[in-house]
Parts: structure tokens; C-alpha cells; sequence
């Protein structure tokens, strides 16, 4: 079988996720090539050695560029901070490599647009892990509105809730909190947590067109673990927007780092003339659905869908009706697309045009924040 050669920057939480999804992958999907794990780069030579060992990757970098050179690498998977995104992604696609590349695709715009650009004039294959859209029950709830089962729709309202950072002790910067350093993540939690809302909104309801949006920082000064000083904390800790889409419906978003008691609730809700969709990703395994259009009143109701039956979306692939799978599934899931539209020659979604108009929508989302005004986002789909 052919392979695909894989090289990965970046032994963090999302390399794992990803190292994991390349181990995973040809266990449950038949597909055209083999992603093999053969180089994995960390500017820590100690850590990427671990890690080499852990996920059985053939040979360690410490220098992402050795990469580009490598003849036995066919595709770059980008699992560093927001920071480096962009130098790599475009120096990827000049060596024609293909690109799987870590959410948000970077810090700004401005840094994402040459990296669209150089993937489309190389012509490379190119993904943004925006991994929930490969949640069985997302993309059901997706297949639901394409079979047009809930109609017109009037809302769509998102959240993603968690509450790691409240301590004013939590430093900001370096390997493990480089979320909290506005120069390494771009932004908080508009790029990190919001991203991911925008992109299932983009997916499900099409797309936003403006936003007027609310930003705080609670914690203003926090010590930064690389420079040993206390330092302004330049990221947003909380985020809420109010949202219009093109076809006519409203949003409403909310994400924050202060939500005592959450950890990682993302939710959403859309609500049609037909009927309405509703998820939690605490109980991923599960769609809300209620059906109006075609239903007598007297036993109209909502109804859960165990999303675990064969002809739910990749459920075939697992186990048996009844049994469950996880969020790491969701990027199992995702590079099975992406290696099947290799064969195909179909584009598979979200490419990185498409993570631009996240990005779009998450830069009007901060300048309105900064203005009190309506900002047009600028996101053709
Ligand atoms: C932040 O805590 C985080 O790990 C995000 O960076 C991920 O993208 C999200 O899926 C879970 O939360």
C-alpha cells in the first residue's frame, strides 16, 4: 500500500491528538495509504525523544526546516503554538508538502492570508484541525439541515465553557501555557475556544456576515514564565458576540476561561422553523432533535439520537450499535477525510481557505470588541 509519511512539529496536547489519529487511522478506515510516523520535531530534543518513543516515530528533528528538505516526508502536521503556524505552513507548501495544520490557522488575518495563498499556488492538500466537525453528532446534525429536517432557520447559539485560568497564579507563557501569551496564541479565547464555535456555525448555518462583540481580561497581570517578570496579560479570558448570518438568522456566542465548573462545555443550538438540533459535547454521543414539520402535536417532542448505529457518519467504522466513541475519534475521523480525498481528488473541508473566514470572523469579533460597533466580517463561503 502507499504511504504517507508523516512528519509533526510539536510534542504538545495536539501532537498527541494528531500522533494518536495517524496510529488510529488505518485500524478502522480502509484507505488508499498508510500514514507512517516518521519524524517528529520539538525544539526540546529530550521531550520529542519521549514522544518519538511513546508514539513510535522513526527519528527525531529539533529543526522544523529539516523536514522541508526531507525527501521521505510527504506531509507536514503542524501541532505548535499559533506563532509559528504560518512560517512553517508556507515553507511546507514551497517544499510540496501537504499540510495538516493545528486551529486557529494563526494569530491574524494578515498572517493567515500568505499561507492560503502558498498552499493554493503550490497546490498542496491542506486541512485545519477543527476536529469537532468530525464528531458523528455534528456531522449528523449537519446531514439533518442539509435533508432540510429543520427548515428556515432563525437561530444558532454557541457555547464553549471552561474555567482553567481563574487562579491569578496561573503564569502565563512557555510550553504548557502558551495560551495565556497574547504574542504566542494571537488571541484567548476568541482564537482558541470560539474558533472551534465559528467553524461548526460556518459548517451548519452558513455564513456570518457581521458581529458586535463584548471582551474582558479578568486577570490583568500574570508572571510570565520565560521573561520571570509579571506582565500585562494581553488575551481576551471572556468573549460574547451577537452575530448575523446570510441567511438571515442571529447568533449568539459566548466563550470563557471563567466559567466555574466547566471544563469543556461546548454547546450549541439551532433552532428552525421545522424543528431544532441541539449538542453538548460533555454527552458528545448524543444529537437533540425536535421535530416540528411532519410530526402530530400530541407526541411532538424532543427526541435523543444515540449517534452509535451503523449508518450514522463514521459510526460503520468502530464498534457496534450502542457503543460509544470519543473526542479523539473526532481527529481519527478527520484524517481519514483527509487521506480518502487524496484517492478521490475531492477537496475535503475545512481547507485553509475555509480557516480564513474563521479568522475573518474572529478578527471583526476582536476589533468590534475594541469599538462597541458593528463590524462586517468580510467571510464569503
Ligand atoms: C484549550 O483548553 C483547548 O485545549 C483548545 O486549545 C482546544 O482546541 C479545544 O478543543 C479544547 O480546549
Amino acid at each position: 500500500m502507499k504511504e504517507l509519511r508523516v512528519g509533526l512539529i510539536g510534542c504538545g496536547f495536539m501532537g498527541r491528538t494528531h500522533s494518536n489519529a495517524h496510529r488510529r487511522v488505518n485500524n478502522f478506515f480502509q484507505l488508499g495509504r498508510k500514514s507512517v510516523l516518521k519524524a517528529i520535531c520539538d525544539t526540546n530534543a529530550e521531550k520529542a525523544q519521549a514522544f518519538a518513543e511513546t508514539w513510535g516515530y522513526e527519528r527525531v528533528e529539533t529543526d522544523w526546516r529539516k523536514l522541508m528538505e526531507a525527501e521521505d516526508i510527504d506531509l507536514i502536521d503542524i501541532c505548535t503554538p499559533n506563532f509559528a503556524h504560518a512560517e512553517i505552513a508556507i515553507a511546507a507548501a514551497k517544499a510540496g508538502k501537504m499540510i495538516i495544520c493545528e486551529k486557529p490557522l494563526a494569530r491574524s488575518v494578515a498572517e493567515v492570508e500568505p499561507m492560503v495563498e502558498a498552499v493554493e499556488a503550490a497546490g498542496v492538500p491542506n486541512l485545519v484541525s477543527f476536529n469537532y466537525r468530525r464528531v458523528p453528532a455534528i456531522t449528523l446534525a449537519k446531514q439533518l439541515i442539509d435533508e432540510g429536517r429543520i427548515g428556515k432557520v432563525f437561530h444558532f447559539r454557541a457555547n464553549f465553557l471552561q474555567d482553567w485560568t481563574i487562579s491569578a497564579d496561573v503564569p502565563q507563557g512557555g510550553d504548557a501555557l502558551w495560551r495565556l501569551d497574547v504574542k504566542a496564541a494571537g488571541s484567548g479565547v476568541t482564537g482558541d475556544l470560539l474558533a472551534h464555535n465559528i467553524d461548526t456555525a460556518l459548517y451548519l448555518n452558513g455564513a456570518i456576515t457581521r458581529v458586535v462583540a463584548k471582551t474582558e481580561t479578568f486577570v490583568k497581570e500574570r508572571l510570565h514564565t520565560e521573561t520571570g517578570k509579571v506582565e500585562p496579560v494581553g488575551i481576551d479570558d471572556a468573549c460574547l458576540f451577537i452575530a448575523e448570518f446570510a441567511n438571515g438568522s442571529l447568533g449568539l456566542f459566548e466563550a470563557t476561561r471563567y466559567a466555574r465548573g466547566h471544563k469543556a462545555l461546548k454547546t450549541f443550538e439551532v433552532n428552525g422553523a421545522d424543528g431544532s438540533l441541539k449538542f453538548d459535547l460533555e454527552e458528545m454521543e448524543y444529537l437533540d432533535y425536535f421535530q416540528y414539520k411532519g410530526t402530530e402535536s400530541h407526541v411532538r417532542g424532543w427526541q435523543r439520537i444515540h449517534v452509535t448505529n451503523g449508518e450514522h457518519p463514521y459510526m460503520g467504522r468502530y464498534w457496534v450499535p450502542g457503543l460509544v466513541i470519543g473526542y479523539e475519534h473526532s481527529f481519527v475521523n478527520a484524517l481519514a477525510d483527509f487521506i480518502e480525498s487524496l484517492e478521490t481528488g475531492k477537496k475535503v473541508q475545512p481547507d485553509f481557505r475555509c480557516g480564513l473566514q474563521t479568522q475573518k470572523v474572529c478578527e471583526a469579533v476582536l476589533t468590534s470588541a475594541k469599538t462597541g460597533a458593528w463590524v462586517e466580517t468580510g467571510v464569503t463561503l
